[in-house]
């Protein structure tokens, strides 16, 4: 079992990461309207602990837009409300994904849609999610998980029938809807993988070349014990300097949290030991300073963890059902010495 302390990441004498942060960082997590009851004790967290949320799926188009002629916004307004009514920001995840969109997009009658179809519904989903939030959604990704693993575009349905115009073409329609709000490509395993890094820079530098208007590369840094630290340095610097293209370029942290498994292992429950306890203070220390590192250099303004506490994050259900301790609030909002590590930086 994961070290916790005996005190909860809503009481009064502990630190709380948004005002620790503040001129630093914006501190966010992933959540779901079901924390948002007023009577709910994640209300408590939140409004402590952070100043940016993004829903983890209720925003998504498979709950908002499930038929073609049909859309589904009351878990979303709620959200954007209380994100209004506690000055908290928010991100609006995702408009276009190969995961949780629904089949229709992709159809017409029996057959697959046309290219030109496609990209139609496409242009007016986003316009209308975009549109109806225009300056209180300030953040958008606007595209997730385009590329492959092993670098390359990924051949999903949206690039099977549009081919790479849908990707221009979403932050075009976007951009249309709120031009103030920015505009994200948002991916995983950017800091593991130099193959996927370098698509992504190359990506985004002709995106910005051809005058699309992206505004950010969303890390979503899914971490685990054993990620290599200088790789990701590496990585993070490269896609860093898409700057000189673009004087306000930025990097986030969208979905972060840290497994004590490796990537690709599927064993079952492991017991927590004090190596692991070391490995997870020492690595989610060393990963806020380089944040802050990258902060004083202009470049990344916003860290997002992916869930509230452990107790509730998807890596207990991903790849298979076993416990996990990811985060630096624990099961029942417990802190563990991890936050107070960083908290303390
Ligand atoms: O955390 C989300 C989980 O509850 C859903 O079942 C899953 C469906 O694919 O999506 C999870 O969130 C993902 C996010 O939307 C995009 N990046 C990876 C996240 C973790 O899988």
């Amino acid at each position: 079992m994961a070290q916790l302390t005996d005190r909860t990441a809503y009481s009064p004498d502990v630190p709380s990461l948004k005002e620790v942060f503040r001129n630093r960082l914006r501190i966010g997590a992933a959540v779901n309207t079901w924390d948002l009851e007023p009577e709910a004790e994640a209300g408590r967290v939140i409004r402590k602990q952070f100043g940016i949320l993004t829903l983890e799926n209720e925003s998504k188009p498979l709950y908002v837009h499930p038929e073609e002629d049909r859309y589904f916004f009351d878990r979303f307004d709620k959200f954007v409300r209380f994100g209004e009514e506690n000055g908290i920001a928010l991100r609006g995840h995702t408009l276009v994904w190969h995961g949780q969109c629904p089949g229709w997009f992709f159809r017409d009658g029996d057959s697959d849609a046309s290219h030109d179809l496609l990209l139609s519904r496409m242009k007016e989903h986003i316009k209308t999610v975009v549109s109806r939030y225009r300056g209180r959604v300030a953040v958008w990704d606007v595209l997730n998980e385009v590329l492959r693993d092993e670098g390359g575009l990924r051949e999903s349905r949206w690039y099977r029938i549009a081919g790479e115009d849908y990707i221009p073409a979403a932050f075009f329609a976007a951009c249309e809807a709120d031009p103030d709000a920015r505009l994200v490509i948002n991916d995983y395993n950017l800091e593991s993988s130099e193959a996927k890094a370098d698509t992504m820079a190359a990506l985004v530098e002709s995106l910005i070349r051809n005058g699309v208007p992206v505004d950010a590369v969303g890390l979503q840094m899914h971490l685990n014990l054993y990620t290599d630290m200088e790789l990701l340095k590496k990585n993070v610097r490269k896609l860093a300097e898409l700057r000189r293209l673009k004087p306000d370029f930025k990097l986030e942290v969208t979905e972060l949290d840290l497994s004590c498994y490796r990537w690709g292992d599927n064993a079952e429950d492991l017991i927590w030991t004090e190596e692991h306890e070391r490995a997870f203070r020492e690595k989610y220390a060393a990963l806020f300073r380089f944040y802050l590192e990258l902060s004083e250099e202009g470049i990344l303004d916003s860290v997002v963890f992916w869930g509230l506490n452990d107790g509730v994050s998807w890596l207990n259900g991903f790849p298979v059902r076993r416990r996990n301790y990811p985060l630096l609030i624990g099961r029942n909002n417990l802190l563990k010495p991890a936050f107070f590590d960083v908290a303390g930086l």
